[in-house]
């Protein structure tokens, strides 16, 4: 038996809508439809282009080639939101978690609930743009009736049905982690409106069915995935045994391990780690490191084809390693700007040498986000009390041979890089199990490391160099 299913899976930077046969052994990708996602600032607001990304959805389905599906699932990333009217009208133009229209409101959100007491109740790491602060700062709230995350917004136009999906829900700071619910108790300590959050839904539950105006698949089931990209992506890492770390690097690399319960500690607060809900009631205790934003941002800059980067990144292999390294988590890197000339800035304020060519600039990136992946498997080992005799890179970045090799060298531990579309396999996984495809999670990994192409780096050099340049930054 098998079927066909399809994922839209939108990230930062790309989204894509990607079609799948998948049976008991079998996960063939058989088509993807990639589309550019650019965010655009008005009056001095970075947006989201929700209906840009709407219509690139619409299109994407338009181009599967298969006489019918058989199930759909979104995810997108986190936090980010659009508010409905009480006629079911979007309200403003959902606005992207790098504004900086927070940086005002935290201060304020932390005199009415401290940040031990949120840490307590959601497990979630402090990033200022998690939903509770950006509601602190939405000028729209008193005209909402409903709030929806980006994918369940997606979810909602594609089917007529409202609802917040719980993995997603996990990332918003308002979400009771012990309890599995939203949290009563930081909704009205905050003074939101409690109406606006809508009822839950589990990973793999049914989300509607697809509206006739949404083309040829109109009546296709609808099913609510993992909805936050990290989850879904986790959920098809490789893993063949229970000692495994993981990277799901795009955008942002979310570097940590899977745990069964949450940990709630002082020490994993005060390391700025996170227990967002997972799959199967898994935990994903991570943190987030600033990841190809920062490669992402400097081509950007330098107004560079995406057909330079290899290139580029084969010139910064014959580099000399850790010349120069900045903490790729400095708040200052997170909003668009010229991202070359900020990472020049902080190489000079620690007095290393300043990188003087492209090529340079991308070693220090690379070896910089090695030192942050380090940092975080690191410390998710020590604060979990797990082993890892294996990290997983997922994601892009699982295509970036530097990278993946300069992890394993950073950690001393085998990377096993791929699948580069997991995100996308995770979210086709969960709906293959609600179809009775496959049994579960440790099931679709088995699957998902049997039929998908793998790459393995092995750890090389000491551990010295990497202590000498995780000295250099400020801690
Ligand atoms: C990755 C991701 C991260 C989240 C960030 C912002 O795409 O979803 O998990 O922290 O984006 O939403």
């Amino acid at each position: 038996m098998s079927a066909t299913i399809a994922a839209i899976d939108l990230g930062a930077s790309s989204g894509r809508v990607l079609t799948a046969r998948v049976g008991a052994d079998r996960l063939d990708i058989t088509g993807i439809h990639r589309f550019p996602n650019r965010p655009v600032r008005l009056a001095g607001t970075l947006h989201w282009d929700i209906l840009g990304l709407y219509a690139d959805v619409l299109d994407g389905l338009q181009r599967v080639d298969a006489p019918r599906l058989d199930s759909l699932g979104i995810d997108s990333w986190a936090v980010d939101y659009g508010l409905l009217d009480r006629d079911g009208r979007l309200i403003g133009n959902p606005v992207h978690y790098r504004d900086e229209r927070t940086t005002a409101v935290v201060e304020q959100v932390h005199r009415r609930v401290s940040p031990q007491r949120l840490y307590q109740v959601t497990g979630l790491q402090h990033l200022p743009f998690n939903t509770l602060y950006q509601l602190a700062a939405e000028p729209f709230l008193a005209q909402a009736a409903t709030l929806l995350l980006i994918p369940d917004l997606i979810s909602f136009w594609l089917t007529g049905q409202r609802g917040a999906e719980q993995t997603n829900a996990s990332t918003t700071g308002l979400y009771d982690a012990g309890r599995g619910t939203w949290s009563d108790e930081l909704i009205e300590a905050l003074s939101l409106p409690a109406g606006i959050f809508p009822g839950l839904r589990a990973p793999g539950a049914p989300a509607g069915r697809l509206l006739p105006d949404a083309g040829a698949f109109g009546g296709t089931p609808v099913t609510a995935v993992a909805s936050h990209d990290t989850a879904s992506a986790i959920a098809a890492v490789p893993a063949t045994g229970p000692d495994f770390a993981y990277i799901s690097c795009g955008t942002w690399s979310l570097a940590g391990v899977e745990t069964t319960a949450p940990i709630l500690t002082e020490a994993g607060r005060a390391a700025n780690f996170t227990n967002e809900t997972g799959v199967d009631g898994t935990i994903r205790y991570l943190r987030n490191v600033m990841g190809l934003w920062l490669l992402s941002e400097s081509l950007r800059a330098w107004k560079a084809e995406p057909a330079d980067l290899g290139a580029l990144l084969g010139h910064a292999a014959d580099l000399p390693a850790l010349r120069s390294v900045v903490d790729p988590n400095d708040p200052a890197f997170l909003p668009p700007g010229d991202m070359p000339a900020r990472i020049a800035r902080r190489c000079a304020e620690t007095g290393q040498p300043v990188p003087g060519t492209r090529a340079e600039v991308v070693r220090c990136v690379m070896d910089s986000l090695a030192l942050g992946h380090r940092a975080a498997i690191r410390q998710a080992l020590a604060l979990s009390g797990q082993r890892a005799d294996v990290v997983h890179i997922v994601g892009g970045g699982a295509q970036n041979a530097l990278l993946c090799q300069l992890t394993a060298d950073a950690t001393g531990i085998p990377v096993v890089a791929g699948p580069v579309e997991a995100t996308a396999l995770g979210n086709i996984g969960v709906q293959a199990r609600s179809l009775g495809l496959i049994p579960g999670l440790p099931s679709l990994r088995s699957l998902v490391s049997a039929t998908q192409p793998l790459l393995h780096y092995e750890p090389r050099g000491s551990a010295a160099s990497w202590n000498e340049a995780a000295d250099r930054l400020p801690t």
